[in-house]
């Protein structure tokens, strides 16, 4: 049987407690990199991504059964929701060019919840009601019905997919989400998805409710835990309300061979935590950040926040009878009691049963920023307009409503949905306004080519910023107020989130070829929970 029938049956959960984590690709029909390149001639360099995908006619089909399920994945037993019984979520593979396929199945009951899924980093052009947010491209999948999303994978890299619907993917709806596509830096072994997580073991409703309620203390959930692909330890003795609970839940083990150059898809996949991470011993070689191949520089220390995920190359130069750790720490800008997640890399020769002694490195970043913008350099160059169309400046705040509730606001209004009211199908229907319903935060760009939104941020938290339907180019980003200048003009980082430090500022720039209803918000699930969300409307391009 196929590693990928096995996983998609489960039957490898049995065995995956001393097995190493699986190499990509898991494709049962081809290798992509082996077989053939259905991407072409088109290369990291010679192709705009945005305008020049290929179009293979491959159909990539998946079938997600959404289910309440319990877990230990820390040792520490929780009610959460699952799809098709897996914790992280299966893999979605594709080549570039390749068309998605998922059925999703809601079959969320005791208690009902509808659900929807997100496709975090795709384009959707053409497609904008396949992106997967309820209130904006669709109504929620109602419990015992199904939905099938159909949509091209129009950019390549790592990426994820999730539940927009409430904070539901705090409580478990999430998974990996990977494209093959043009190689833009030398690799020899696909390492796979490395999801980095945030754990919480409250569920993530009574978390909300928290979050968005009247008690001061509770505005900021701390997470119990910091998990890397879905696997850490945790100290049961701080369990005082008798949930089941067991020590030495296990870590995630990787295989390293010696010489070969890995390739580590990273993916921040947490609710709140900025995540810092590094491998002890070893230089990471940053080759993309989100969907945007970049010319390769390296680090030693990789900042993500909240949705962003960074490709990097580690070349196996350690001690081939050693094993290192892996390391994610939630940086201390973020609220949590465990910041630490581990993970092993093991060398052939290493022992199995002995701990890695090996020592963190000493990280000097900014620990509340993502790397200096000056840091990248997007392969495939683009110049952005110097004079856009339409600028939105949005400012963002935080108070306590009427009735002593936690919100975000963003320009003065708080985000609140209409499940009933697809802003997408009323702009189908040719209907733009809403005059009794301001706290849909619609802004409506026209037919205007270029957007820039400049945002300023005066509360004291960060925040990771998302936008749909597009990769924004990062003009700027800083403490304090924008003066002006523009980093590296001439081909500015490209990424679809970006850190927005506390008190301080980020400007970005997008062409607005993509016509849609696209979400701006914040990726902190209790931040975009209270309202610290936009929609862009972009009608199409025409100058
Ligand atoms: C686990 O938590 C208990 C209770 O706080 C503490 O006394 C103990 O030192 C902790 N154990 C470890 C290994 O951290
Ligand atoms: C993930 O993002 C959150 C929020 O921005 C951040 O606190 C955390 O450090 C990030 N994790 C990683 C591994 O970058
Ligand atoms: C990491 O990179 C630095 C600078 O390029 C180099 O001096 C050092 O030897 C590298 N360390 C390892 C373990 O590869
Ligand atoms: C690995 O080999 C080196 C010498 O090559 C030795 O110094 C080290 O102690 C060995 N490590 C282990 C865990 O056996
Ligand atoms: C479109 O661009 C023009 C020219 O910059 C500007 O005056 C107008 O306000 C913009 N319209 C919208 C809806 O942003
Ligand atoms: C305050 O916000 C909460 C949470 O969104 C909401 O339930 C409540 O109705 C709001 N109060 C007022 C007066 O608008
Ligand atoms: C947001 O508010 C600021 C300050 O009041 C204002 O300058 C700006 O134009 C507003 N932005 C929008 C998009 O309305
Ligand atoms: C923000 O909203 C509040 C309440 O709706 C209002 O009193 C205040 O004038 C608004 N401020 C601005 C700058 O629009
Ligand atoms: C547009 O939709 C809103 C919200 O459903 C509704 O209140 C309004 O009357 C509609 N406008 C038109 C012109 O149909
Ligand atoms: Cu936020």
């Amino acid at each position: 049987m196929s590693l990928a029938l096995l996983l998609q049956t489960g039957l490898i959960a049995a065995a995956s407690a001393a097995a190493f984590t699986p190499t990509l690709p898991f494709f049962l029909d081809q290798n992509p990199f082996a077989n053939n390149f259905p991407w072409g001639g088109r290369t990291a360099h010679n192709t705009n991504p945005y305008t020049q995908s290929p179009t293979t006619g491959q159909v990539r089909s998946y079938d997600f059964t959404i289910k309440r399920g319990t877990i230990a994945p820390d040792g520490y037993q929780k009610d959460v929701m699952l799809v098709n019984g897996q914790f992280p979520g299966p893999t979605i593979e594709a080549n570039w060019g390749d068309t998605i396929q998922v059925n999703v199945h809601n079959e969320i009951i005791g208690p009902e919840e509808g659900t929807a899924l997100h496709w975090h980093g795709l384009l959707q052009t053409g497609s904008p009601w396949e992106d997967g947010v309820p209130a904006v491209q669709q109504c929620p999948i109602p419990p015992g019905e199904s939905l099938q999303y159909s949509f091209k994978a129009d950019l390549y890299g790592t990426s994820w997919y999730h539940s927009h619907y409430s904070a539901q993917y705090v409580g478990g709806l999430f998974g990996p989400m990977i494209i093959y596509g043009p190689k833009n830096a030398d690799y020899d072994i696909d390492l796979g998805p490395i999801l980095l997580t945030d754990y919480f073991h409250p569920q993530y409703y009574d978390l909300i409710q928290e979050v968005m309620g009247t008690d001061p203390t509770k505005f900021t959930p701390r997470s119990e835990n910091n998990l890397i692909n879905g696997k850490m330890d945790y100290n049961c003795s701080l369990v005082t309300d008798g949930t089941p609970c067991q020590n030495n839940a296990g870590l995630s083990k990787f295989q390293f061979t010696p010489g070969k150059k890995h390739r580590l898809r990273l993916i921040n996949a947490s609710a709140e935590g900025i995540q810092k991470f590094s491998i002890d011993g070893h230089n990471l070689t940053v080759m993309a950040n989100d969907f945007v191949p970049i010319q390769p520089y390296q680090t030693q220390v990789v900042t993500l926040g909240v949705g962003q995920r960074t490709d990097v190359i580690v070349e196996a130069n350690g001690l081939v009878n050693e094993s290192y750790w892996m390391r994610s720490t939630i940086s201390t800008c973020s609220a949590t009691n465990q910041p630490d997640a581990l993970a092993i890399i093991y060398y052939p020769r290493a022992s199995k049963t002995l701990k890695p002694t090996s020592t963190a490195w000493v990280d000097t970043a900014n620990e509340c920023a993502n790397d200096p913008l000056t840091s990248t350099t997007p392969f495939f160059p683009i110049t952005p307009a110097s004079d856009p169309a339409t600028t939105i400046t949005i400012d963002i705040g935080s108070y306590i409503n009427a009735t002593g509730h936690h919100l975000w606001k963003m320009n003065n209004s708080s985000f609140r949905a209409d499940y009933n009211a697809p802003l997408l199908l009323l702009a189908k229907a040719g209907n733009t306004s809403y005059p009794n319903s301001p706290e849909w935060n619609v802004y409506n760009t026209g037919s205007n080519g270029t957007i820039r939104l400049i945002v300023n941020n005066p509360t004291p938290a960060v925040h990771p910023m998302h936008l749909h339907g597009h990769n924004m180019y990062v003009l700027a980003e800083g403490p304090g107020t924008w003066d002006g200048t523009v980093t590296n003009p001439q081909n500015p980082q490209r990424r679809d989130v970006q850190l927005l430090q506390k008190e301080g500022y980020i400007v970005v720039q997008i062409d607005a070829d993509n016509p849609g209803v696209w979400p701006f918000h914040c990726h902190i699930a209790w931040h975009v929970s209270g309202g610290l969300y936009v929609n862009i409307i972009v009608s199409g391009a025409e100058g």
